[in-house]
This record gives structure tokens, sequence and C-alpha cells, in this order.
């Protein structure tokens, strides 16, 4: 009888009731799950939605990882993590669809608002404003992208600022950041992008850093249709990657092999695994085998396609939702009726989210749809074309906003100018509102508007002293990182050689030795996860410095900085930031690989960052600084031959600013406008004062920043005064010389002030030969920027 029971047995009875609880509801969440990924499947087959991912097959893995997910945490995983998102109670199913419609409403989508492919996930990390929100009480999830496996080396910095918020006592104070860095960061993988080298940078990284990171690689046994033997080394990530695993005595990693469809066994596991990773800092694998993909990679093709019978047949008895089922009955958790009566309402759940969705996607377009019939009325009388495209849009019954653009659009220029005057406006005014609208929903939020941009940094010159004295470049940012550390408690600098030497050209000179290891710091070669340390370290509220020792090696490190800190802001709405500062060095110097200026790649892979290119060091400390006081990632290129160069030192070091997108006339004239940037402005002065004594008159303009570029057209300025412009750099034919030259003569109209053709001077289609000659031949030189200035003059 239930009265004689005993407190020991009541209290048995309570937990267990709870565990059954959590189990069942577990359960729920995850037949939930399973119905959204067939009806999503059903929504793009139909036409609805444009392309559709899922998470099927993943359920159960991802509601055992979700319970060990607490707030402070960080997730950076990728496509199929809907169960682990909707068990965390980071997502709703209605707001899985949202993004599924690819709904440009962020209320509706709270992901992305509509920018990114569904179950690309993410949590909001900044306020409106830029400040950064208590992320230390939030489940934090880093914005998911689609390149497989670009989640690893952001997923070594999320956990890698745990260790620093550990170790460095400045960061103490800093709570809403991190308590005491006890945050671990999930990562999530499949088993076929373990192949990426990303991977293997970053599990080697981790094993060496000793980071809190917690991997689930959710092994299906394919990468879309090949199988793993063709992707993996004895066809098992975790028996590759044996050699890193932790030994007595050893740094590394743990390794642990889970089955996907084994609820408690996955629980008991995570339970002891994730709560010693918090305690010690050691990172590990969890090899989930066994899982299944019951629809198959994605809505673009079937996986009867390459999927033996045999397999198919496996699938379904391993399914992990029935394995579950199977589990809970055998353990007489509930009846089978209470299962099934689960089951029946997560279908109609599902339905119900769907719809909803569905509805607060349509619905403000059809207002729109209401408002164009409503103005075609009082034209389509006198009009038949303008009645057709009217009927036609009415018709349509999942019209998109593009269809009322067109339709605007075509009826606009239907109606005669001397028609119906007042309709015309009406309808124009219309879609000029959508216009603006649009852009507003579909265009904005590539860097920050609001008070973190960095163009509204205010503007503070360098001030010199009259007896300022004059140093080595490379001087000028010794002391000025001296002060930075000093005055910025939340910036980390960190790179090859960076740490101990100070950097190969000294700029961080004995400023570890000072300042400590934990914000000076030593890499290894590795440019592609130190950039990933740079995103975990920014998104996570921290300034951090990370260095590409030469910017020929940028490109080991393009990949994250591109599609991943570049995008972070849109692809975000704004929702999360990376200002992340990529220091680099180039252009001219010895040698193929020691002489680079590859800036019309940069420029065109890194909208979304600014990129500045400093002809000297006294300019490279006033970005620093914009940059600083700002929320936008971006990557400055030093002069890698100024380091030695004479330069006088400001008084104002920490505090003066360089405005981002602003040239500087640094030599004026009224002959010829000549526009470069970093090395070359020096060989261009130089060539500038040489044409002067054979009375031509050169204005040298320094633009100083690529992206952004002469916000307030002073080229088109100088242009109008000279009526002459060429374009000077380092970069191949065809580079940034020629993106300036687009900017100043379409975007500026420079063309109308032209006197003769405008040019561009560049460094030759192949990479610098060695030495001195090397450089001569190869890239712009003062002789060559006389001859091309004597020609113009001759024209
Ligand atoms: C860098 C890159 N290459 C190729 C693709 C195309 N692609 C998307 S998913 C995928 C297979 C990934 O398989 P796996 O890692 O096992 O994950 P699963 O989808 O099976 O969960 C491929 C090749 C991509 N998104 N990114």
């Amino acid at each position: 009888m239930d009265t004689l029971d005993t407190p020991a047995k009541s209290l048995e009875n309570l937990s267990f009731d709870k565990f059954r609880e959590e189990v069942l509801t577990d359960f729920r969440i995850v037949c939930e799950s399973r119905e959204a990924s067939l009806l999503g499947r059903k929504e793009v087959l139909t036409g609805k939605a444009k392309f559709g991912i899922f998470g099927d097959g993943k359920e159960v893995a991802q509601v055992a990882m979700a319970k060990f997910f607490k707030p402070g945490d960080f997730r950076s995983g990728y496509y199929r993590d809907q169960t682990f998102m909707f068990a965390s109670g980071l997502s709703t199913l209605e707001q899985f669809f949202s993004q599924l419609y690819a709904d440009p409403d962020i209320n509706h989508d709270p992901f992305s608002a509509g920018r990114q492919m569904n179950a690309h996930f993410a949590t909001k990390f900044v306020d409106e404003s830029g400040e950064w929100l208590n992320l230390a009480t939030l489940k934090n999830v880093s914005a998911d992208i689609a390149p497989t496996a670009g989640q690893m080396p952001r997923a070594l910095g999320l956990a890698f600022a745990s260790k620093l918020f550990r170790n460095e006592k400045g960061f103490n104070e800093l709570t809403t950041l991190s308590e005491n860095g006890n945050e671990i960061c999930f990562c999530t993988i499949g088993d076929a992008s373990t192949t990426e080298g990303h991977f293997w940078e970053t599990m080697n990284a981790a094993g060496v850093l000793q980071v809190p990171l917690a991997v689930f690689v959710w092994d299906d046994g394919y990468g879309i249709s090949v199988p793993k033997k063709y992707q993996t080394t004895k066809a098992s990530i975790s028996s590759a990657l044996k050699g890193f695993e932790k030994e007595e005595n050893t740094n590394g990693i743990k390794i642990y092999n889970l089955k996907g469809w084994d609820y408690a066994g996955m629980c008991e596991v995570l339970e002891s695994a994730i709560a010693e990773m918090r305690q010690t800092h050691i990172p590990a694998l969890f090899h989930v085998e066994e899982i299944t993909q019951p629809q198959g990679h994605s809505t673009s093709g079937s996986h009867e396609r390459y999927k033996e019978l045999q397999r198919l047949e496996w699938e379904k008895n391993w399914d992990c939702i029935k394995q579950m089922k199977e589990w809970i009955l055998s353990n007489t958790l509930a009846e089978e009726s209470e299962l099934e009566q689960i089951e029946i309402e997560a279908k109609k759940f599902a339905r119900e989210s769907k719809k909803n969705a569905w509805e607060k996607y349509i619905n403000p377009i059809k207002h729109q749809v209401d408002k164009c019939s409503e103005l075609f009325k009082g034209l389509s009388e006198e009009n038949a074309e303008i009645n057709k495209i009217g009927a036609e849009l009415s018709a349509n019954r999942e019209p998109q906003r593009r269809d009322v653009m067109k339709a605007l659009a075509t009826a606009i220029d239907f109606i005669p100018d001397n028609s119906n005057e007042i309709h015309k406006s009406e309808l124009s005014a219309f879609y000029l509102e959508l216009v603006r609208e649009n852009a507003e929903l579909f265009n904005s939020h590539l860097y920050n508007q609001g008070p973190r941009s960095a163009l509204k940094v205010t503007e503070i010159q360098p001030y010199f002293k009259d007896d300022a004295p004059i140093v080595n470049g490379y001087e000028i940012l010794n002391k000025y990182f001296d002060e930075l550390f000093a005055s910025n408690k939340k910036v980390v600098a960190f790179g090859e050689d960076l740490g101990f030497i100070g950097d190969v050209n000294q700029g961080f000179s004995g400023l570890q030795e000072k300042y400590g290891e934990q914000r000076i710091f030593d890499t290894g070669i590795r440019e592609l996860t130190i950039m990933g340390q740079g995103i975990g370290l920014a998104l996570r509220g921290l300034r951090p410095i990370a260095e590409i020792q030469y910017v020929d090696y940028l490109l080991y490190g393009l990949q994250p900085l591109s599609d991943d800190v570049a995008t972070t802001h849109f692809r975000t709405k704004g929702q999360q930031s990376c200002p992340l500062i990529v220091r680099t060095r180039g252009h001219r110097l010895e040698g193929i690989w020691h002489s680079g200026s590859p800036m019309g790649m940069a420029i065109n892979a890194l909208r979304g960052m600014y990129i500045c290119v400093p002809r000297n060091m006294v300019q490279a400390v006033g970005m620093y600084n914009t940059l600083l006081r700002a929320n936008d990632p971006a990557l400055i290129v030093e002069c890698l031959n100024g380091y030695r160069l004479k330069e006088k030192l400001p008084a104002n070091l920490i505090d003066y600013t360089i405005p981002l997108g602003v040239p500087e006339i640094i030599k004026e004239g009224t002959d010829i406008t000549m526009v470069t940037y970093g090395s070359t402005a020096r060989i261009v002065v130089e060539a500038a004062d040489s044409l002067a004594k054979i009375n031509i008159s050169c204005e040298v303009v320094d633009v100083r920043t690529l992206l952004p570029f002469d916000i307030h057209h002073k080229l088109l300025e100088s242009l109008k005064k000279t009526n002459r412009i060429v374009f000077i750099d380092e970069d191949v034919p065809g580079g940034a010389a020629a993106y300036m030259f687009n900017k100043v003569m379409e975007e500026q109209g420079g063309y109308k002030y032209l006197d003769i053709a405008p040019r561009t001077l560049t460094g030759k289609a192949h990479r610098p030969s060695y030495g001195t000659d090397g450089d001569y031949f190869s890239k712009p030189n003062v002789e060559d920027v006389v001859r091309v200035a004597k020609e113009m003059m001759a024209e």
C-alpha cells in the first residue's frame, strides 16, 4: 500500500518518476523532430521550399548530447542538428519551418532571417547596439555554415577561449562572458567531413592546446553517396585517430565510441565524459557510429541510388527511434499505447507548426499582392496588359516577393507617361517602398550598421611633439602594442613566432614577458586554425589580433575568413559579430613567397571584412585603434619592407585613429592623379618628386583602405582638378588596381572628368622573381611610374 512506503522508497519512486518523465520528454522530442524531417522533405518536393536537409536518424544521439549542454556552453556544428536545437530549447519546430521557407523576418527565422538554408542555426550573441549579451548564462550556438568541416576551426577557438578565461587572471572580471572557463564547445561533424584537413588540423591543435572541445562525429557511413571506405583510413575515424589519444603523462584527446541508437549507453558515457572535460579541459572525440539517414542525404536525391538493399534494410531495423521505443518498452518505462499517443501528438504538433510557419511567411507577401491588385484596379480598364499582370499575380497561390516586384516594375513600364498620373505615381511609390524594404531584408548587415560600426569611429589625428623621436617602423608598433596591452585588457595576440621572440619583425618584442603567455603567444604552423582561434575568441567577446606571418600564406587561412568571418554579421542579420583583426605583412620584399600582394584576391574573398593597407606603421597604428573601437572584422597588411624605415613617433599612440575609407593626399599636384597604397606609395612619391623636376605635377593619393573604398569620393575631387588618373599597385593586372579603377570610373562617375584614357600600372602577371632584379622587373618601380606619367602627358 502506498501509505506504508518508507521514505527511501518514495524518494526512489520520485526519482524514477522523474527519470521516466525525462525519457518520455526525450521520446516526444525525437518523434517531433522526425515528423519535422518527413514534412520538411514534402514541402520541398511540393515546391513550397527550395531545398531541405534534415536530421532524421540522428535524433536520439542529439537528445542525449543536449542533456549535457549547459548555459554558457557553445555549439559549433552543421546542418544535421535540428533535434539538438529542439532539445536544448533553442529552436521551435515552427522556427525550423520558417527557415525552411526562407522567411526573411527575423522574428520568424531567428537564426538567419531567411538568409541561410534550412537547419543552419545560430543564437544571438550581441544586442542591437553591438554589446555582448551575458553569454555565460546562455546556451550559445555559433552560426552554422555549409562548407563541410568549416565549423572545425571556429570550434577550436570557442573552446580555446575557455582556456584563456580560466587561466588569464585579467579576464576574471569578465563574468558575463565566462564563468571561470567552465564552458565546453560542443562540435558536430559528419563522418565524411572528417576527411577534410580542417578536421585534422583542429584535432591536432586541440590535442596540443588541451581545450574543452567535445567533437561528435555523426557516422552514417556515407558522404552523400561516397562510402567511408573511400573517405577514411581504416574506414573509422576513431581508429585513424588512435595516435592522438591521450595517454598517461601525454597530452592528446580522449576517444569514445558510441552507438547512435543506444540512448541509455550514450547518456551514461556522456554524463561522466562531459563532467570530466569541464574539470580537466581535455578534448574528446565522440565517434557516434551506426547512425542512419532514413531519407538520404538531402532533398536533392534519393539514397536508394547508392545504398544496397541490405544496408537499407539494416537502417530500418536500427533506426534510433525504433530502438529507443523498444528500450523504453523492455524497461517498462511506458506502455505501448502511451508511446503511440506521443507519436500521434508529435505528428499533429509538427503539422501545426508547419502550417503556422507557412502562414507567417506567406501573409506579408499576400498583403503586398492585395495592395498591388488595388492599385492595378484603377489602371486595368484602360490597359489590357496591366489587367493580365494583375490577374496573373492574384492567381499565384504561392507568390514570392520577387513576383510582386516583377509585376509592379512591368506594370509601371506599361503605363504611358501621360496617362493616369496619379496611379502611376502611387504605383511607383509603392514599388520604391518595397525596394527599400527588400534591401533591408536581403542586403543589409554585411557590416555593423549601429554604433559599433568601424565607420562611425571619430577621427583623431596623430600628434607629434616638436622633438618627436625618429625611430624604426617596428619600434612604433612595439611601443604601440605595449600601450595597447596595458590599456585594453581584452586584447590578445598570437601567431607563428609571435610570442617568445615577439614576431619575425619584433613588433611584439619583449611583450610576452610583460603581459604573459595567455595574452601574447606562439602557435603551431597552422594558419587555418590560427584563424579559428581568432574567430572563437572574437565571438566570445575578446579582441584577438591573429597573425598570418606573411600575406603569401593568407591562402591557408583564407577559407575561414571568407566563409565564416566575412559572413558572420550578414548571415545572422547582425546577431553575431566577429571583431577579429588579422594582422599580416606583405607587398614587395624578396622571392615568390615573400613579396606577394594578392589584394584583388583579398577584396573579392573578404566582403564583410575591412581591408587596411597602411603605407607605414604610423598609419597602421591608427587603423588598429579605429578597429579596436568597433566590432567589424578586418585584415591589416603591414608593409614588409617598412619595419626598418624611419618614422616620427606620435605622442598620442593609443588615441589617434585613421578613418576607414578616407584616402589621404600625400602629395598635391595638378596634372595627374596617382592612386596607390601600401609599399607602392613610397615609389610613387619618389617618381612624383622626379617628375616635378620636369614640370609634371602629380597628386599622389594613398587610398589607405581597399574595403571600404573612398567613401566620400575624394578621388573624384582630385580627378576633377587633374583630368588624368592612373592606378598603381603591386597586384597582378586586373587585381586591386582594376577594382580601384572600377570604383572611380563607374561608381564615382570619374569618366566624365577625363581628358585622356585612365590607366593602371601593376605588377606582372607572374609572381616576382627572386632578388633585386627579380623585384625590379616584376613590380612597378620609379622608372615605370615616370614613363607612364610622361606618356600620359604626351597623349
Ligand atoms: C567543402 C565542401 N565540399 C563539398 C560540399 C558538398 N557536400 C555537402 S554535404 C556533403 C557530404 C557530407 O557528408 P558527412 O560529412 O558524412 O555528413 P552527413 O551529411 O552525412 O551528415 C558534401 C560533399 C560542401 N558542403 N562543402
